[in-house]
């Protein structure tokens, strides 16, 4: 699969935790490997939909020469999808069974969900569920059209954009949460080993602090070194366009995010190591994360998120590229305020507390079911006695009427009772021939409806 820019715009991803940095050693120019794209995950809940839909468009031939001449804005507009009319009836068939699929994958995601929250879910109707689904026409739930292309493209564009914003928050969350620990961990010591154990950890902060000078991304200096220590090229002789040919590594003509995001791998070593207990790797992809933005803001001026060679060799021209100033790290400025960390915090009281409510009225049931369960034993035990009273009674009554119980071959069944009737638990054992003496708490049957055996 060979994305045109156009479906890069999709499909080159921000997920800067899966980007694999890479590492050439120094001189020797092996022979370059195509990037395993198919690897590339859009982090997008419906990304193999759209994988899928794309491979399949891509063997029309006639879609494929649209493609190879759409612009960014044809594509964002709308106007390439228009050209799906056009396309063989086999290609049409192969993307309406994919638009089943998916559709029928919705559907059980939607039943799980609706499962998971105990729903009733007899009355479910999933074609207006199915509208929260923006990425294909709901209305439609059997054929691909059009506008299921469309809403494809301007989702994904729309979700990606969202993606990196939702990194960040999600980042501050974990910080905030080590915050909170950290504080409640200091919380609970004494005051000697509280003294200690903030210093001991505010020495490590500082240890993190120092580290060697870190370059802008995307400034000649940055470049430089990627050049001679990545390269193992010598820096005298470093050329922007070489550059750019070198670390295009699928070799489509752009430089995407991840391959963007493999270059800040050198910088990123100097301040995090995984080896050390002040280094925190989830910081380093943040901090990936802000240098690729960095970068993009200032070199991918069509924003399609893609770095083109003209966009980057107008970049080396900008006053900019020879800044020798110093990317200012992670560290030096707080992600979070004092407030929002309150404000978090009294979030997870709140959950906290919701947790502890819900243990409770789990309690409680337990407790009902407790007590339900001894009424229905005393329930139980009741009738076992109305029915031991009622056969005492028939003996008795037969008894008086003169005709012993007898068993199925006239035997006699029953010697004369001589326990108290009170005595709840007491079980008459009917004793039959032959038969293994029965012991259990099961009220007897009365002998007139013993089964006879002829
Ligand atoms: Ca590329
Ligand atoms: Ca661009």
């Amino acid at each position: 699969m060979n994305f045109k820019p156009g479906w890069l715009l999709l499909l080159t991803i921000s997920a800067g935790v899966w980007s694999v940095p890479i590492e050439r050693n120094g001189g020797n120019q092996e022979p370059k490997e195509e990037a395993p794209e198919e690897n590339m995950d859009t982090g997008l809940y419906y990304d193999r939909y759209l994988r899928e839909v794309i491979e399949v468009l891509e063997t029309d031939p006639h879609f494929r020469e649209k493609l190879q001449t759409a612009n960014t804005e044809d594509i964002k507009n709308g106007r390439l999808s228009k050209e799906l009319d056009l396309v063989s009836h086999h290609v049409r068939t192969r993307l309406d069974e994919l638009k089943r699929q998916e559709v029928s994958r919705l559907r059980m995601l939607l039943k799980a969900k609706l499962d998971s929250t105990n729903t009733q879910s007899l009355q479910m109707d999933h074609a207006s569920l199915l509208k929260q689904f923006e990425h294909l026409d709901p209305h439609n739930q059997n054929t691909f059209e059009a506008k299921d292309l469309e809403l494809l493209i301007s989702t994904a564009t729309k979700d990606l954009e969202n993606y990196d914003a939702e990194r960040h928050e999600e980042f501050k969350r974990y910080e905030m949460l080590k915050e909170h620990e950290r504080r409640e961990y200091l919380k609970g010591l004494d005051q000697e080993k509280r003294e200690k154990e903030e210093k001991r950890l505010q020495e490590l902060k500082d240890k993190h602090r120092q580290h060697p000078k870190v370059n802008v991304p995307g400034s000649v200096a940055q470049l430089r070194e990627v050049w001679e220590e990545t390269d193992g090229l010598d820096p005298q002789e470093f050329n922007p366009k070489t550059f750019f040919k070198l670390h295009d590594t699928n070799e489509d003509g752009v430089l995407d995010e991840q391959e963007l995001e493999a270059l800040f791998t050198k910088e990123l070593e100097k301040v995090y190591d995984p080896k050390n207990e002040e280094d925190d790797m989830m910081e380093m992809e943040e901090e990936r994360l802000r240098m690729r933005e960095h970068v993009m803001k200032n070199v991918d001026t069509n924003k399609d998120r893609l770095v083109s060679l003209e966009e980057f060799l107008k970049s080396t021209e900008k006053k900019e590229f020879n800044n020798p100033k110093e990317w200012e790290t992670l560290d030096t400025n707080p992600v979070y305020t004092e407030e929002e960390l309150q404000r978090f915090e009294a979030e997870l009281r709140d959950k906290e507390e919701e947790l502890k409510r819900r243990a409770e009225t789990l309690r409680q049931e337990q407790e009902l079911l407790k007590e339900r369960g001894k009424a229905l034993e005393a329930q139980r035990r009741e009738y076992q006695q109305a029915v031991l009273e009622m056969s005492q009674r028939q003996k008795e009554q037969q008894a008086a009427d003169g005709q012993p119980p007898a068993g199925p071959n006239g035997e006699l069944q029953f010697q004369a009772q001589t326990q108290k009737p009170d005595d709840k638990d007491c079980v008459i054992i009917a004793k039959a021939p032959a038969e293994p003496e029965v012991q259990n708490n099961l009220p007897a049957e009365p002998p007139q409806n013993l089964p006879l055996h002829t």
